[in-house]
């Protein structure tokens, strides 16, 4: 079948949010509500093993601090994670969150050759929203057809729900598909709804464990800006654009 859709995940793929985005706007919160916790840097390398922020914050609190007072932990985690929503999306109407290499070319490639956009993320749909706004206009949240995000679906990743979900929304089946992922999480939750998926890594994430991507990069690249192959067949394409997502495809699926 032909390639259709192109289905993006969000932190880490679209841009470095988790580092200059979720940690700092954390980090808000937790001071915010006097509490005495700051993540470092490497401590959260650990806690993006905990896919969505609230799950996040009862696990540091079930490892890190056993003895921490609460009546009601599923209440305060959701208090707290409200609170870091808002800093999170403040951090983002700052306007200082670019997008990764290749991604709004990416976009408007694809638009441009017919291929339909939908986005598959665990986070906060705010968060997406103030992503997108901020970096691309508000009217380019019309650019994708479905926007999976949050808590749509009651398994977040690395389960496959986030994906099923938007295939069916998009009554698409997974071989007309391309996911773009960064990380572990990521590809396990694409390759249980079966959609091929290019890697793109970063700081958190190049140790991980990508068996199954159909290519691993360093970035999409840009003309200018060739990616760096990291795992996948050899190709004359050095930027990801429509023509290379053909090729993958057609190795592929
Ligand atoms: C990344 C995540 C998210 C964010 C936090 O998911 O794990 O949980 O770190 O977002 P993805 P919230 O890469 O699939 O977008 O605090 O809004 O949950
Ligand atoms: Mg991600």
């Amino acid at each position: 079948m032909a390639l259709e859709a192109l289905i993006f995940d969000v932190d880490g793929t679209l841009a470095n949010t988790e580092k200059d985005g979720h940690l700092v706007a954390f980090n808000l919160a937790f001071k915010e509500l006097g509490l005495d916790w700051e993540w470092s840097n490497e401590l959260y390398h650990e806690l993006l093993n905990v896919t969505g922020g609230q799950l996040r914050i009862k696990y540091y609190v079930n490892k890190y601090l056993p003895n921490f007072d609460t009546q009601d932990l599923d209440a305060f985690a959701l208090k707290l994670h409200q609170l870091k929503t808002k800093k999170y999306v403040s951090i983002m109407d700052e306007g200082a969150m670019p997008l990764r290499p290749g991604v709004e070319r990416l976009f408007k490639e694809a638009r441009e050759a017919g291929l339909r956009l939908a986005i598959a993320t665990t986070t906060t749909p705010a968060n997406v929203d103030a992503l997108i706004g901020n970096t691309l206009g508000k009217e380019a949240l019309d650019w994708f057809e479905v926007i999976g995000a949050g808590d749509v679906v009651s398994n977040l990743k690395p389960a496959g729900d986030i994906y099923h979900y938007v295939l069916e929304q998009m009554n698409l089946d997974a071989s007309q598909c391309l996911a773009f992922e960064d990380s572990y999480n990521g590809i396990v939750s694409t390759t249980e709804a079966n959609i091929k998926t290019l890697i793109t890594v970063n700081e958190y994430t190049d140790t991980h464990d990508f068996t199954g991507a159909i290519v691993t990069l360093s970035n999409l690249g840009e003309p200018d800006q060739p990616f760096k192959l990291i795992n996948g067949n050899p190709t004359q394409a050095s930027f990801v654009n429509v023509a290379y997502l053909q090729e993958l495809h057609a190795q592929h699926c």
